[in-house]
Formats: C-alpha cells, structure tokens, sequence
C-alpha cells in the first residue's frame, strides 16, 4: 500500500485519468469498486475532480485512484445516448458559453440552455460571443442585450486575431471555468489563447457543413498559474433534465417583471388566457426569440417527465 496522495483530474479516456499533483501526471486507474458504485451517474469522474490516489510505479508515473473526495459543486447535462446525467466538470466557479457571431454559428438557443443549467447548478455564467471579426450585425447585438439585461455579462471576442480577449481574460482570471459551446465555434482557438501552452489542435471547418468535424475527444481541464479552463469536446448539445416544467420560467429573469401579473395562478405562459408575460412579448418588451427557447426547454422537459 502506497501513501495516500491527493490530486487534481485533469481528463479521463476510457477509465484511465490522468491527475495533476502540482507538476506531476499521474496515470491512474480506478482501484477497486469504490467509485464503480454510482451507476446513477454515466461517468464517476470528471475534470475539476478531486481524489486520493496511490502511486503504482512512480517512475512511469502511473497510480491508482482510491477515492474521489466530496464535490463543491458540479456542472452535469444529461447524457441521451447514457439516459444518465453526466458530469461536465466538477469544483469550479462558473460557466462560459460560447458561441459565434455568425449568423450560421450564432446559437442563442444553446446559450440560453447554459443559463438555465448553470443556474441551476448553482453557478454563475458568462457569455462569450467568438468571431466578432468576421462582422457583428444589429440582431445580434439585440439579442445579447437580454442576457446583459439580465446580469449575465457577454465578452465579444475574436479568438483568432485577439480582439476582446483582453477582457475576457481579466474575468477569467482567479477563477476555475468551464468552456461550453458547439464545435467549430472556436473553444480550442479560445483555448490557446487564454492558457498559454494548451496547445490545443484547431479543427479545420467542414466546407460542406460549415460546422466544426465532430471529434469524440474528451474534457480537459487546462491550468495555468492563476485560471482554470475545462474544455468540453464532442457536447453538442445542454440538455436540461430534473427541472420542472412548471418552474422553468423562474430561470428566464426577463420574464419575472411580467409573471406575477399573469391572470391565472402557476400560469405556465405556453397559451393561458390573461398571460402576462405572452402580452409582454407580442408588444416586444420580451425577446420574441427568448420566447421561443423558453417554449422548446418547455416542451422538452415536459416530454421527459412523460417519457423519461
Ligand atoms: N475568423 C475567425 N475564425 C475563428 C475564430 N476562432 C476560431 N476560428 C476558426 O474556427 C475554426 C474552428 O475553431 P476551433 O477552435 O477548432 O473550434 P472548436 O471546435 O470549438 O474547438 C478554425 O478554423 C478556427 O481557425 C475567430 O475568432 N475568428
Ligand atoms: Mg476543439
Ligand atoms: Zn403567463
């Protein structure tokens, strides 16, 4: 039996994670059953994770995880394909959602999703529109004026020629953030830049999808000196899951000035008569694209309650 050391997750590829103890890598497998029992969960580990582990042969640098210990908190989607929630990242201090200017990149309904799950997960999220360099139109700068309005701060950035990351970087640093957003909006371009030395592969876009090539590869978590950054690969989309329907709306505060004036009590704001908040959008005080994600999450997560 080996010293039990402790050491940060950084990734994990099929059940062997590689875990940080200040310069080193370890190699490590899980020993035993002791974290094999969460079969509620689709994967026990996740970057961000915290853990005992034991050295096994200290000059190739591999271990043995031992015990994962307690999470601060957690950021999970849920896995379709698992029917599991799995976990994104875990111990960190907020969420970045990413997307892109463009109007074939440009994503509200994914980032509207991040919201709701961050803020459900208990933690706070910033916007970050990429590749402002290719042109920003008044639309856009519309609809992210709700999430500012809301108290959700949006940076406008150019990751591949540096505009904006400036600011971006003052936010992140001191933190521990995950990095949410499709492929080929720019995360590892992103990435590169904010941590030096991440030396993260950029992909080349499809030209005839016009989309990032979807690759399976795994979270990672990225240090350097004083930031964190976890990139997630391969999510394509923040499903919602364990929210209520009927309390979704709690998570759109641009709704909340209207809600409470809805004629009918635990007015879901889907078709009652006297709902105060559709009134609020056909005179455009709320986003009508705002609306439409809040039906789809809506429509979503009642679905699952049905179906499971
Ligand atoms: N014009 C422009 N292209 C970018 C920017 N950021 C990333 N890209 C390009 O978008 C493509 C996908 O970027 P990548 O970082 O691999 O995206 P990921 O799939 O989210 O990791 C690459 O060809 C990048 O060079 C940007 O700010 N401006
Ligand atoms: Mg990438
Ligand atoms: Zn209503």
């Amino acid at each position: 039996m080996g010293e039990r050391l402790q050491g940060l997750v950084l990734y994990g590829i099929n059940n062997i994670y590689t875990v940080g103890d200040r310069d080193r890598e370890v190699v490590c497998r899980i020993k035993g059953k002791i974290l094999g029992e969460e079969k509620d969960e689709y994967n026990p580990l996740a970057p961000g994770d915290q853990v005992l582990y034991e050295l096994v042969d200290e000059s190739v640098g591999q271990g043995a995880i031992l015990e994962r210990l307690p999470r601060r908190n957690s950021f999970q989607r849920w896995n379709k394909k698992g029917r599991r929630p799995q976990t994104l990242a875990a111990n960190i201090d907020g969420v970045l959602v990413l997307t892109a200017a463009t109007e074939d990149f440009f994503r509200p309904r994914f980032v509207d999703r991040g919201l709701v799950l961050a803020e459900w997960s208990g933690l706070p999220a910033a916007v970050v529109i990429n590749k402002i360099d290719l042109g920003r139109d008044g639309l856009l700068e519309q609809r992210c004026r709700v999430w500012s309005d809301i108290g959700v701060p949006v940076f406008f950035v150019s990751a591949l020629h540096g505009e904006g990351v400036d600011d971006l970087l003052d936010f992140v640093r001191g933190r521990a953030l995950v990095l949410c957003g499709q492929s080929g909006v720019g995360k590892s371009t992103l990435l590169n830049r904010l941590v030096p030395g991440a030396d993260q592969k950029t992909a080349q876009l499809s030209r005839k999808y016009l989309r990032g090539v979807h690759s399976t590869t795994v979270g990672r978590l990225f240090q350097h000196t004083d930031l964190a950054l976890i990139d997630t690969p391969g999510v394509r989309e923040l499903e919602l899951w364990d929210i209520d329907p009927e309390g979704l709306s709690l998570f759109f505060h641009d709704f909340r000035p209207w809600s409470t004036h809805c004629a009918m009590t635990g007015c879901t704001h889907l078709h009652e008569p006297g709902c105060a908040v559709f009134q609020a959008v056909q005179r455009g005080q709320i986003h009508p694209d705002r609306y439409e994600s809040y039906v789809r999450l809506f429509e979503e997560l009642a679905a699952r309650q049905v179906y499971g």
